[in-house]
């Protein structure tokens, strides 16, 4: 008893503490990025807040062992989240890129605040999923966030950089303990690769060949000391497997591509990736967040888009439509058709592997670049100059414009002013460059108009998906009596009775069933690409409609299950297929399921009722 009196108000005080926090970490602010314990805090104050809508999960482990969240968002009353379709959106891929993390975070914050505000959003949950993961390679997502390094491309298992049978030997240092890791220059007339611009003593530049200059100084990209005596500075820091060549479609070993890891899945991120795509094939469409560049990339990165039919063009077109609308950025491939390297951008990539072997439409958005005020050619295009200079003006022009805009927008904040320093081995250097958010990712103060630019096309694009509904079923009395029955379906109609004429009186009837699906969706129901596709066991091969019978009703005629194809989209020709059955009912009252199988465009049902 006396255990009790003194338990009570104890728990009492800790149950007000954790709500209070709960709702607290539920207010997100987009002017500063977020470490994986605050995005963990976040997220599971959305869940507790929004039970209805969001749902958090875990897709699996980093190779650190952080958990790879992910967030579905629907409307959970209305049909379950895995018979709509979905958008699967991620972020922070390339350890380094952490503005995509906070567009997802923006994204869920959307969706959850405007369900039931915003009729788009309310409609948009109501039929579609969003299954959305802000930090899918958390252990160098968080590093860079939480640490002075930089260079956090790819994931943290330790790699052998330069093949010297040690892993990460040499990693870059905080030297003059000014807690960033920048770069070091110094004078070096002979083995100098670069030069530095008089009127700007900060701005390092290659020097031009064609002009006849001569590189002054030696440029080391990231500061440190030459650990292991190989002569060489920084050649081996920590990971690791660039994650994004590590998936399997056009994947290749490390002779053709490095850093792609030593088998396609090989790194306990992707292979997580792959395995919620696949555990969720109802994700008709992908966007994957990197930086930078300010474009949206879509299919594909290893061969040419003309091995991409052109029903799926169109509707990458679509996508990139919606893209420019809200963002106002272009749309690229990066395969490279022409150019100075012609070819492949890469292999094993994601977005490749989501179209070619999901059969979603895929694609990933750049974000950020220097903003269009500031940025040369975009200027002169205003103009109408074209863009007529040679490569090292417009190379010199976007360098010195990164510096006009730090000056302009961030009071010169940015970068950190060249300064002398005593270098263990190279002797007087200086120290000094970028800090880490300008260039790759945006200035705090400019990520809350990019994040809210980018959540404006993620609900554009998952608009942009199929939605297979059953749209009517008709019932007529083959034989047993008199009347036919004719039934249109509406939304929220859950059960139809069909009545068999008054004057029967047989005990058996013979009912001819037909039943129609639409396609809702402003996209067809299967990518082209995957209706050309051989493989027997992919089942988005075609949509399904399936006869369910039991008790008194048996089916005569017609296999229950009936492949229907794909679905053009909503108002084009072939955007309604039907499937019919001949079934008996025995005796006077009997039941019937009519299941609509699209793996993209969802899963639909009606039940029947006969007497
Ligand atoms: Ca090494
Ligand atoms: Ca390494
Ligand atoms: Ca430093
Ligand atoms: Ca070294
Ligand atoms: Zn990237």
């Amino acid at each position: 008893m006396k255990n009790n009196k003194r338990l009570f108000p104890l728990v009492v005080s800790l149950l007000c503490l954790w709500v209070t926090g709960a709702l607290q970490a539920q207010n997100i602010s987009f002017d500063k990025y977020h470490s994986y314990q605050e995005i963990t805090n976040y997220l599971k104050a959305v869940q507790a807040k929004y039970p209805q809508l969001a749902h958090l999960s875990s897709m699996g482990k980093s190779f650190l062992g952080k958990e790879l969240w992910v967030m579905e968002i629907t409307n959970r009353k209305l049909k379950k989240p895995e018979h709509k379709p979905a958008m699967y959106i991620d972020g922070g891929t390339h350890g380094n890129e952490v503005t995509g993390t906070e567009v997802c975070l923006h994204t869920i914050d959307y969706l959850v605040k405007n369900y039931g505000e915003e009729g788009r959003i309310t409609k948009l949950l109501d039929t579609r999923t969003f299954y959305i993961a802000p930090s899918v390679n958390p252990d160098s997502n968080d590093l860079f966030i939480t640490t002075s390094s930089r260079r956090l491309r790819n994931n943290q298992r330790p790699f052998d950089d330069d093949s010297d049978g040690v892993v990460d030997e040499d990693p870059a240092e905080d030297l003059n303990g000014d807690g960033f890791i920048s770069m070091m220059r110094k004078k070096d007339a002979e083995e100098g690769t670069m030069i530095v611009l008089p009127d700007d003593p900060r701005i390092m530049v290659r020097p031009n060949k064609e002009k006849g200059e001569k590189g002054e100084y030696r440029l080391w990209r990231s500061e440190g000391i030459d650990n292991d005596g190989d002569d060489n500075i920084n050649e081996d820091g920590r990971g690791g497997v660039n994650v994004n060549r590590n998936y399997p479609a056009y994947w290749q070993p490390a002779h053709k591509q490095a850093r792609g890891g030593v088998y396609p899945l090989s790194e306990p991120e992707s292979r997580a990736i792959v395995e919620f795509c696949l555990a969720h094939p109802n994700i008709a469409t992908v966007q994957s967040y990197h930086t930078s560049g300010g474009f949206l990339y879509q299919p594909l990165a290893a061969e040419k888009a003309s091995v991409i039919p052109a029903e799926d063009r169109a509707v990458f077109k679509k996508i990139s439509e919606a893209y420019k609308k809200a963002t106002g950025n272009e749309t690229r491939r990066p395969y490279r058709e022409k150019g100075p390297r012609p070819g492949p951008y890469g292999f094993g990539i994601f977005i490749d592997w989501a179209y070619m072997h999901l059969g979603a439409y895929s694609g990933t958005t750049e974000l950020w670049n220097l903003p269009d005020k500031y940025d040369p050619e975009k200027q002169k295009k205003k103009k109408a100059e074209g863009a007529s200079d040679d490569e090292y003006s417009r190379y010199l022009e976007k360098t010195k414009a990164w510096f006009r805009f730090i000056d302009e927008e961030l009071g010169g904040e940015g970068f950190i002013p060249w300064k002398p320093f005593q270098h263990p081995f190279l002797g007087e250097v200086e120290i000094g460059g970028w800090k880490k958010y300008v260039r790759s990712n945006p200035p705090p103060k400019f990520l809350k108009q990019i994040v809210e630019k980018n959540t404006m096309a993620d609900i554009a694009q998952a608009e942009l998906t199929p939605l297979v509904l059953i749209n009517e079923v008709k019932v007529s009395l083959v034989q047993g009596g008199e009347q036919a029955a004719h039934v249109n379906l509406k939304e929220g109609e859950e059960a139809l009775k069909v009545s068999r004429g008054k004057k029967l009186s047989d005990r058996i009837a013979i009912f001819e069933v037909k039943a129609t699906v639409r396609n809702e969706g402003p996209v067809q129901s299967i990518t082209k690409k995957m209706q050309g596709t051989k493989l027997p066991q992919r089942p988005n091969i075609s949509d399904l409609l399936i006869l369910e019978t039991g008790g008194n009703v048996t089916l005569l005629a017609e296999n229950a299950r009936v492949r229907v194809g794909s679905l053009a989209a909503k108002g084009e020709k072939d955007d309604t297929k039907s499937a019919s059955w001949l079934i008996q009912l025995k005796g006077k009252k009997g039941q019937l399921k009519i299941i609509s199988i699209s793996q993209k465009g969802g899963y639909d049902e009606q039940i029947i009722s006969l007497r």
